[in-house]
């Protein structure tokens, strides 16, 4: 859009449907269909939508809106779908900001996990750590904004379990995930200790192998494949908003799936 354009020219089927992708289909649900008029969405922002800075206003309004209204309706006991292993998607796709053949090169060996901010307890953790604990798997949907879905299996530390070892302060809103390719990402808190958010050492029994994110990806099947980090190497506990990657160049915060 051009902004010297005069305000009745402002195209509002398109500044609608921007709206409408900055809502999740839960939020659309619960606010109906009203407000998604020119004038609904003018009264719920306080923008008056003359110009395209305002309309950019609103469309961030919207999103931040939509985080708050995706964490409101997160429920922390709610499972994702679980599939048996007959249904795996293989093989399993590759996706990153970069081609298959930049996928970093990690050494198992000098690798260490390291946590910051709100942690009391132990902060450097080696690879043969994280496998001496306890193990689980799962068989989950890994769903991609670009417009793909695939079966995985996953297998892991369960992440409440690991926090709550490493002594984090549960109170806290956020981790931050911070990846050996200067990826990243941040979740909130509830999506943190959800049961089936795990710290994944295993790709379909393997070690996860360097296009998944080895040594490690936080898999959450309750997230979109943009909030699930590969090849993490620092975690921080946190109450400054860390936004992330594609976050900050205007994918939804909560990326609930
Ligand atoms: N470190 C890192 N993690 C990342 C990404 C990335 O580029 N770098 N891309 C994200 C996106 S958009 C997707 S869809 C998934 C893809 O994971 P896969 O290669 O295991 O399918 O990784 C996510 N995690
Ligand atoms: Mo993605």
């Amino acid at each position: 859009m051009n902004s010297k354009k005069p305000p009745q020219t402002l195209d509002t089927e398109s500044i609608i449907k921007d709206a409408r992708k900055e809502l999740s289909s839960t939020s659309r649900r619960l606010f109906g269909k009203r407000i998604l008029t020119l004038g609904g969405l003018a009264l719920l922002s306080g923008c008056d939508l003359t110009n395209d800075k305002s309309v950019n206003n609103l469309l961030r309004t919207m999103s931040s809106f939509n985080d708050g209204a995706q964490a409101l309706l997160f429920d922390p006991g709610k499972l994702a779908p679980t599939y048996p292993e007959s249904m795996i998607t293989r093989p399993f796709p590759f996706n990153a900001f970069y081609d298959i053949d930049q996928v970093p090169d990690i050494d198992a060996q000098t690798y260490r996990l390291e946590l910051s901010g709100l942690v009391k307890g132990k902060r450097i953790w080696t690879l043969g750590e994280l496998h001496g604990l306890p193990q689980r798997s799962q068989v989950t949907r890994h769903i991609c904004i670009e417009g793909w879905s695939a079966i995985g299996k996953w297998g892991g530390v369960r992440f409440s379990e690991f926090l709550s070892l490493a002594g984090s302060d549960t109170t806290a809103k956020y981790v931050a995930l911070h990846c050996a390719d200067n990826y990243w990402t941040s979740i909130d808190m509830p999506t943190a200790l959800h049961p089936q958010t795990l710290l994944t050492l295993t790709y379909d029994g393997d070690i996860l192998p360097a296009k998944y994110g080895f040594p490690m990806k936080l898999r959450m099947p309750t997230k979109l494949g943009y909030k699930n980090p590969k090849h993490i190497v620092a975690i921080s506990v946190t109450n400054q908003f860390p936004g992330g990657y594609w976050e900050n160049q205007g994918y939804n915060w909560f990326g609930g799936s």
